[in-house]
């Protein structure tokens, strides 16, 4: 408690900083090709060298032995056949692919990586890999002094983290987020350099604790781990884009979520009685307010057991979520970890009979106290006890449930280090390590059982989980929220940045907690947040226990009737956000996107926290403050169009935007077009005319496409989907639109697109696929079928 006063600070406290000495690895002794690559034999360490594919070199250093390259689970891809040559000199030794060249020096081991245009990209001089005798293993490479740095996770503050350090390590944080609150929930070792216009990124393959630093030195960055190998990738970019095709090859992308998982979602801690969740229903559906889900947080169980419904509270669950579905809502019910510890409960006992839990080496169950007090943790490191989480949850599909909810998956519990002893032994699928290596990898791994686990009792349906805890990888899984955010304004505007950096970080479906979890939200502040969140990847209002209710009604009419039309227009984006997340299925980039991941040679847009793309055409700039009803909005290179005035802004720029409660500023790229269709209560109910607006400009080609599917199922791996590639081109005096060869097999409800044209000049004719058309603030029918 003192820690939390002046105390803290007392003068007598002054930390001598012992500094563990910096081990190097020393001179290259000796390089023999392997069968996986290049093995450098150093005076006080061994480094392996593998062209993962020839963008991507994987560097794994061990001081004492030959490194094992084990992967962590994070690792999704094979290592590809490269041809690459090697050249050996008397000072260095060159590794040469068609993307990249690693020129290591022979004394010390330093490696230099130039990309494709001979441009260096990653280099180390005097400090390169090592370690500490505490076991630490760490890398240092120079940092210039305009580099960018962005990813990492789940970090609070600002987008670019030049100057910033940061800890891995997955832990549950309920005291006010600040910018220096860290770690986090989520542990993604990974990130992206961006230098000169050009990215490059660094992912870190190791579980334990980590720390990347790039605050300390100024001509250096860090990243070191507590134990372990020190195995990194680099991946060669050029593009921020491309490099996180490249990291999300490595980890894998996301599936395509079901629809519903877009839509609007409403959640409580807790909603806590059948009763309350009908009424919470019946009261969107009354209001015409679209819902897809109403969560149900820990009170929905039988004192904290989870796969058990508390039975005074909830008397019939199956008949309470069949009724619902009838009307376009489905229940996601919060599933944790801890396992309560009751000799009379079935989870608890198979638990302990079939070896399910975590240990300690000498045998006995860790426990630790969570809500249902006592409780054991199931082993997710293990695969037979992922098989029996994701067994059990054939209980949830049963009773009509497509959706899951992980919390406290840190995994978190209420003691002084915030999570499980770090001695305790995991199983490791016949590896065992201790929880102080494996920690970080809990919440993946439940994620992973989960998911696999609802998708097999799902027969074919995508099923969906939202996780609080994570590791590189999660997007595989899972989409993720932010936590225990609060119901501040500072809140909102920090929800940018920390959305925009798991996006960079291969993370696309993420979201804060819509209005805030703690704290008392109001009438403003969640009608600006709803604003956002009809444009971030995940759409909830969430509000803690104790805090004012925050369903849109709430706070009077006024508010009512805007939160309304936001997550209506949310619904009628649908069409574009769902081809957004079937391209980040596709490529790994995300749908929610700081800017200069479109305009990477754009200076203006290296620390822009305020505003983000929704693709790579539309500008959201919300804004995020109390009776602020202007902002100044930077618009980057073209020209851009206000998508409720029609008003036209010049791009490069900074412009003074006026937006009344009731507006939020969105800014549609001229020259390119969007997709929607009409808003509904629910995806349950069946999508109307596909509408596609395109928005003339004066020059330039833009090319993008339609997507569509069920929606569904997994039909789309079977090209059961239906893509449309359209083409706009502009000029001064023509647009053409050219609808490019229809792909895929799937038939939609409707037969014909709808096309409508904005801002055309009086000057300009409209072509489509070549044929004059009539389309002067009309719009156009096109056949499908
Ligand atoms: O802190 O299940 O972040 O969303 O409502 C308590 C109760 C545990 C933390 C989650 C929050 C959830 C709450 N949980």
């Amino acid at each position: 408690m003192l820690e939390d006063t002046s105390f803290a600070i007392h003068p007598g406290k002054k930390a001598t900083i012992a500094q563990t000495p910096y081990h190097d690895i020393g001179n290259v002794k000796q390089v023999t090709e392997t069968k996986e690559g290049y093995l450098i034999e150093c005076e006080h360490g061994f480094v392996t060298i593998q062209l993962y594919r020839d963008d991507i070199l994987r560097i794994t250093m061990n001081p004492a032995n030959t490194p094992s390259c084990d992967s962590t689970p994070a690792v999704y891809a094979q290592k590809q056949q490269v041809n690459c040559s090697i050249n050996e000199e008397e000072e260095d030794i060159t590794i040469t692919s068609a993307a990249l060249k690693a020129v290591i020096q022979k004394r010390p081991f330093r490696l230099t990586i130039l990309d494709s245009d001979g441009q260096e990209i990653v280099s180390e001089q005097d400090k390169g890999m090592g370690y500490h005798e505490t076991g630490d293993v760490i890398c240092y490479k120079e940092m210039h002094q305009h580099d960018r740095f962005y990813g990492f996770g789940e970090k609070s503050g600002f987008l670019d983290k030049h100057g910033e350090s940061y800890t891995m390590w997955n832990t549950d944080v309920y005291a006010p987020h600040n910018p220096e609150t860290d770690p986090l929930y989520q542990s993604i070792p990974y990130f992206m350099t961006l230098r000169n216009g050009k990215a490059h990124g660094i992912f870190f393959d190791n579980s334990y604790k980590s720390t990347f630093d790039m605050k300390s030195e100024s001509d250096h960055y860090s990243f070191k781990a507590e134990g372990g190998e020190l195995d990194y990738y680099v991946f060669v970019g050029p593009t921020p884009k491309k490099v996180l095709e490249q990291y999300t090859h490595i980890t894998g992308r996301m599936t395509i979520p079901p629809k519903w998982a877009i839509g609007y979602h409403q959640s409580r801690y807790s909603y806590e009685s059948e009763q309350e969740v009908r009424e919470i229903a019946k009261t969107f559906v009354d209001k015409n307010i679209p819902l897809e889900v109403i969560y149900l947080d820990i009170h929905y169980m039988d004192e904290y057991r989870v796969f058990t419904f508390n039975k005074d509270q909830f008397p019939n669950p199956k008949q309470m979520i069949s009724d619902l579905k009838d009307i376009g809502i489905r229940i996601v019910p919060i599933v944790d970890p801890g396992v309560k510890k009751d000799p009379e409960y079935e989870t608890y006992q198979e638990g302990i009979r079939e070896d399910h839990f975590c240990k300690y080496i000498e045998g006995d169950v860790y426990t630790g106290d969570v809500w249902p007090g006592e409780s054991a943790f199931p082993d997710f490191t293990d695969e037979p006890t992922r098989t029996w989480w994701a067994n059990k949850h054939k209980y949830y599909a049963d009773l009509g449930i497509e959706g899951i909810w992980n919390d406290m998956n840190e995994p978190a519990v209420f003691n002084e280090t915030k999570t499980m002893d770090t001695t305790v032994m995991h199983k490791n699928d016949g590896n065992p390590a201790t929880h102080r290596e494996l920690h970080n990898l809990y919440g993946l791994q439940m994620g992973k059982a989960t998911f696999e686990g609802m998708k097999q009792h799902l027969n074919g349906k995508r099923s969906f989980l939202l996780t609080r805890a994570g590791f590189a990888g999660v997007q595989r899984y899972a989409s993720v929220w932010t936590g225990d955010n609060r119901s501040f304004w500072e809140h909102l505007q920090m929800s940018l940045p920390m959305c925009m950096n798991l996006g960079v970080s291969g993370v696309p479906f993420t979201g804060p907690d819509v209005g805030g979890f703690a704290h008392d939200s109001n009438g403003e502040l969640l009608t600006r947040w709803t604003q956002v969140g009809a444009f971030t990847p995940y759409f909830r209002n969430h509000s803690a226990i104790g805090t004012l209710y925050q369903e849109p009604w709430q706070f009077g009419e006024e508010y009512e009737a805007i939160i309304k039309k936001y997550i209506q227009l949310r619904y009628q984006w649908l069409p574009q956000l769902y081809m957004l997340f079937q391209n980040a299925h596709e490529t790994g980039s995300p749908v929610m996107r700081p800017l200069f991941l479109e305009y990477p040679g754009d200076t203006k847009t290296y620390n822009l926290n305020d505003q983000f793309m929704i693709g790579d055409n539309v500008v959201i700039a919300p804004i995020m403050q109390p009776e602020v009803t202007d902002r100044a909005v930077y618009l980057p290179e073209g020209d851009w169009v206000d998508y409720f005035t029609g008003e036209q802004y010049k791009g490069s720029t900074y412009h003074l935007i006026h937006a009344e409660l009731d507006t939020l500023p969105i800014f549609v790229k001229q020259g390119t077009f969007i997709a929607h269709s009409p808003s509904r209560q629910s995806t349950m109910v069946e999508q109307g005319e596909l509408q596609v607006h395109v928005y003339a400009g004066q020059e330039g080609i833009y090319e993008s496409y339609v997507y569509e599917d069920d929606g569904e199922t997994y039909q789309y791996e079977q090209s059961n989907y239906l893509k449309l590639p359209i083409q706009v081109e502009c000029s001064p005096s023509r647009i053409d639109v050219s609808i490019g060869e229809l792909e895929g097999s799937f038939k939609p409800a409707y037969s014909s697109i709808s096309f409508k044209l904005h801002g055309l000049e009086e000057q300009q004719q409209v072509y489509v696929n070549g044929e004059r058309k009539d389309l002067h603030h009309a719009s156009m029918e096109l056949g499908l079928f």
